[in-house]
């Protein structure tokens, strides 16, 4: 491989990664709300869609039980009878659905501001910000599944990845109730066993011309020369095998958008030593006038409240307190944060350095959001 050639087929960019993408898909979503609604028809095989009288339609989606059979969304109902005949179907409460995939998109909202819904049961959250490290988004990820589940009794599967196509590829692997990571090395050796059509856009007409080459799973392919893969499988499969070697070959970030800030704060170091506990407090207070004023002008209510301490050892601490219900009142935020200083009122407030008030689990008051709205007239 001479450096020309490298020069044709890579780019800098491909190289690094600097993201990481969590993407959330709700497992057999239809399927689930309906279940969830008549407990009856949990692990029966069940079809939502068509007409159960004429028996006439098309599959929108099915259970995991009657995924055993064969069934698949888009299938024809008479199909997914012959394939099944004693197969349960119901028609669909589509508004119901939509109702579900809002509630669970905004819970979704609370873990990154940079998000994208991508479709009725699924969201990409961009996490760089958000977290440290993969074992942080793991972690936010089991917090983010027991949110939903206990939110709406339906399970969802998880990929975290540093990018988009990755989140998804890692999220499919293992449904349902899945939680998927790969990290940047790891990319190679978690697609190497899978089958090439786990690849969003490697479809039954890719795949033959894959398979004619010998190519059935993503590590037939990564074992090719580059230029070979380009040879027979052209811009589309070089993309694919650089995806498979692990190189980066999307942008993240730029489809995302950035919705409403989630927390308000502010932080006082103090240069100059306070020898009260009533000093201190007027700086308090300040900030959360402050956090207080933007809030109403951003005409928000918040749920959490969360402390920051600081001492001249640098030794930090936060603690937070989420009330039952939102609220737009200053009164509770002293209330609160009096009752998370008693912790610290041993220490002396000299050797206090800073102090940061933290609301957030913020809500819009009149609720309305664009992209939810928009998102929500696309649903039947
Ligand atoms: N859907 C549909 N017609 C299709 C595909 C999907 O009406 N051809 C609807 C029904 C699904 C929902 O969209 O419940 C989400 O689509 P998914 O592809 O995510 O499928 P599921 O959530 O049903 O299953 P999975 O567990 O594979 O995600
Ligand atoms: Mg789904």
């Amino acid at each position: 491989m001479t450096l020309a050639n490298q020069i044709v087929y890579f780019s800098e960019r491909e190289q690094t990664f600097d993201s990481i993408i969590l993407y959330m898909d709700l497992d057999a979503f239809f399927a689930s709300v309906e279940i969830r609604e008549n407990p009856e028809l949990e692990g029966l095989p069940l079809v939502v869609g068509g007409n159960p009288k004429t028996k006439q339609g098309v599959v929108s989606t099915c259970s995991y039980e009657a995924r055993k059979f064969g069934i698949h969304s888009g299938m024809p109902i008479n199909q997914a009878l012959k394939l099944c005949p004693h197969l349960t179907m119901v028609r669909g409460s589509f508004k119901l659905y939509g109702e579900v995939s809002k509630s669970i998109m905004k819970i979704l909202e609370y873990y990154s501001p940079t998000m994208k819904v991508a479709g009725n049961d699924e969201a990409y959250l961009d996490l760089t910000d958000v977290v440290a490290d993969y074992e942080e988004a793991k972690r936010l990820a089991t917090e983010l599944k027991d949110d939903v589940y206990a939110s709406e009794e339906i399970t969802c599967s998880i990929g975290i990845a540093p990018n988009r196509i990755l989140a998804k590829i890692a999220s499919d692997s293992d449904k349902p109730d899945g939680l998927v990571v790969v990290k940047p090395l790891e990319i190679s050796e978690f697609l190497a066993p899978l089958n090439i059509t786990i690849i969003p856009g490697v479809g039954r007409k890719s795949f033959e011309v894959f398979s004619k080459e010998n190519v059935e799973l993503c590590g037939d392919l990564a074992k090719l020369p580059h230029q070979l893969a380009y040879q027979k499988f052209g811009k589309y499969g070089l993309k694919t095998w650089k995806l498979v070697n692990g190189y980066n070959t999307e942008n993240t970030g730029e489809k995302f958008v950035r919705h409403e800030r989630k927390s308000i704060s502010e932080e006082r170091t103090f240069f100059e030593k306070y020898n009260s506990w009533e000093e201190i407090w007027i700086r308090i207070d300040s900030s959360i006038d402050a956090i207080v004023t933007r809030l109403t002008v951003k005409k928000m209510s918040f749920r959490t409240i969360t402390l920051k301490i600081r001492f001249k050892n640098f030794e930090t601490y936060t603690r937070a307190h989420s009330l039952t219900s939102y609220n737009t009142s200053p009164k509770h935020v002293r209330v609160v944060v009096m009752k998370l200083l008693e912790e610290f009122e041993g220490k002396k407030p000299e050797d206090i350095r800073l102090i940061g008030v933290k609301i957030s689990n913020l809500m819009k008051i009149d609720d309305n959001q664009k992209t939810l709205t928009q998102f929500f007239n696309n649903i039947g």
